[in-house]
């Protein structure tokens, strides 16, 4: 009886860009009590599960969450209650069926993630372990590299660069805990580089800085610059990854990029050359979301060199994920929970992006709660890599505090490291 959900209750609260999110408690019948928070995107793909807003203009800008916290409360409560929480497979597709829909428009993905998630929390809890270890088992034994966004552009940030994420990737640590120290010495040196040349230190929605700058190359040469300055080897201790999001800068005609309209074959060149000129090891999104004519050529011709991820493209969405692997579009997965809205589902894509021999990089939203759940998750199955900010800002330190504290506690994990690249 102990480990029966005895109730579900929802309620809007706000995420790190102050927008409406949902928070759902779940409590046992035993008399555990569990709180889960989900995140919300900026630059989302198309093919994502539907985040469910009120609409309502005279509340929040239309972007009040009340229709999916009353989802939660009147429609998932009453059948979910009384189950019990240990059977996530089969309470998600409880989830599933209530919905009904491919996209789950009805219900919300930002109602049913929250409940999802929760459940998850809760059957861990009933075992008495930490999620981490609940969810992935002895099998659980990295410790994920963190890719810090430092450097924000595109939709992320309200200046001239187009790439949305530069990122330190402290490859080299012997620990997480030194990774995440190299990480923050290097953003802290990246700061006083921006201050003396009289460039704005405001940053933007994942904590990264957003300067005006001439063009993406004046960016790297700023990171390179800041790893040196923080005492460290660039290409040997840290190393570059890049998110284009090029979603966010495709139009009909063509992506808009450093000023002029580029094929998607041009843009491929352009990385070919960033990867000759600079450390970088992985690339994100470098084209949009349905263009998977270049994403295999991007992967022939790149694939071997670097790490190339795809997250709009595949969107955590099985029937994507395997079509990437069917057709070899990209060679890595970004792995975002709300971007398909269950455990279950997750866990799903998981495993078949690491049959198919690919990697994984669990991943924060721009908008965040406290939550961190994605710090265990990305313990849980090995994923060795982890996106979640940059190292600032309370909603990103959080999933880098809760990676600390799983570290400290469990000397039996090993941090992954280069090993995180290999395929
Ligand atoms: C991304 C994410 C997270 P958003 O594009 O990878 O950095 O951004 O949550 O806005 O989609
Ligand atoms: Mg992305």
């Amino acid at each position: 009886m102990e480990d029966r959900i005895k109730s579900l209750q929802a309620m809007e609260i706000l995420d790190s860009r102050g927008n409406p999110t949902v928070l759902v408690e779940l409590e046992l019948e035993g008399g555990i009590q569990i709180v889960s928070r989900v995140p919300s995107g900026a630059s989302t793909g198309a093919h994502e599960a539907v985040e469910l807003r009120d609409d309502n203009p005279e509340r929040f800008g239309g972007k009040g969450v009340l229709g999916a916290v009353n989802n939660v409360n009147e429609v998932i409560a009453p059948v979910l209650t009384g189950q019990k929480v240990t059977d996530q497979a089969s309470l998600d597709r409880r989830l599933l069926e209530l919905d009904g829909g491919p996209h789950k428009a009805k219900l919300g993905a930002n109602a049913i993630l929250a409940v999802s998630q929760a459940v998850l929390e809760g059957a861990a809890r009933v075992h008495n372990q930490p999620l981490y270890r609940y969810l992935g088992g002895l099998n659980a034994s990295v410790l994920p590299v963190p890719l810090l966004n430092v450097l924000n552009g595109g939709a992320h940030a309200d200046n001239n660069i187009d790439i949305q994420e530069f990122m330190f990737v402290p490859v080299g640590a012997a620990t997480f805990r030194e990774a995440l120290r190299m990480a923050q010495e290097s953003y802290q040196a990246l700061k006083k580089i921006l201050q003396q040349k009289k460039l704005r230190t405001a940053v933007g929605d994942e904590g990264g800085f957003a300067p005006d700058l001439q063009s993406n190359r004046a960016a790297l040469d700023l990171l390179i610059q800041a790893m040196e300055q923080g005492g460290l080897k660039p290409g040997q201790d840290m190393v570059l990854a890049l998110d284009i999001a090029a979603n966010e800068i495709k139009r009909d005609s063509g992506y808009f990029f450093e000023g002029g309209v580029k094929t998607g074959p041009e843009l491929i060149d352009y990385y070919h050359r960033l990867i000759h000129d600079y450390p970088i090891i992985s690339i994100e999104d470098g084209l949009a979301e349905d263009d998977w004519e270049n994403w295999q050529l991007m992967t022939e011709r790149l694939g071997d060199q670097i790490q190339l991820v795809g997250d709009d493209i595949f969107v955590t969405n099985t029937d994507r994920i395997q079509r990437g692997i069917d057709e070899i579009c990209a060679n890595a997965v970004l792995i975002k929970l709300n971007q398909i809205g269950t455990i279950t589902e997750t866990l799903q894509a998981i495993r078949l992006t690491h049959q198919a021999g690919w990697r994984t990089v669990v991943s924060h939203r721009s908008g965040e709660t406290e939550d961190t759940t994605i710090a265990d998750l990305a313990v849980a199955v090995n994923s060795a890599q982890i996106k979640t900010g940059a190292p600032a800002r309370g909603e990103r330190i959080a999933k880098y505090n809760r990676l600390l504290v799983i570290e400290h506690k469990d000397p039996s994990l090993e941090y992954a490291g280069w090993e995180a690249f290999r395929r």
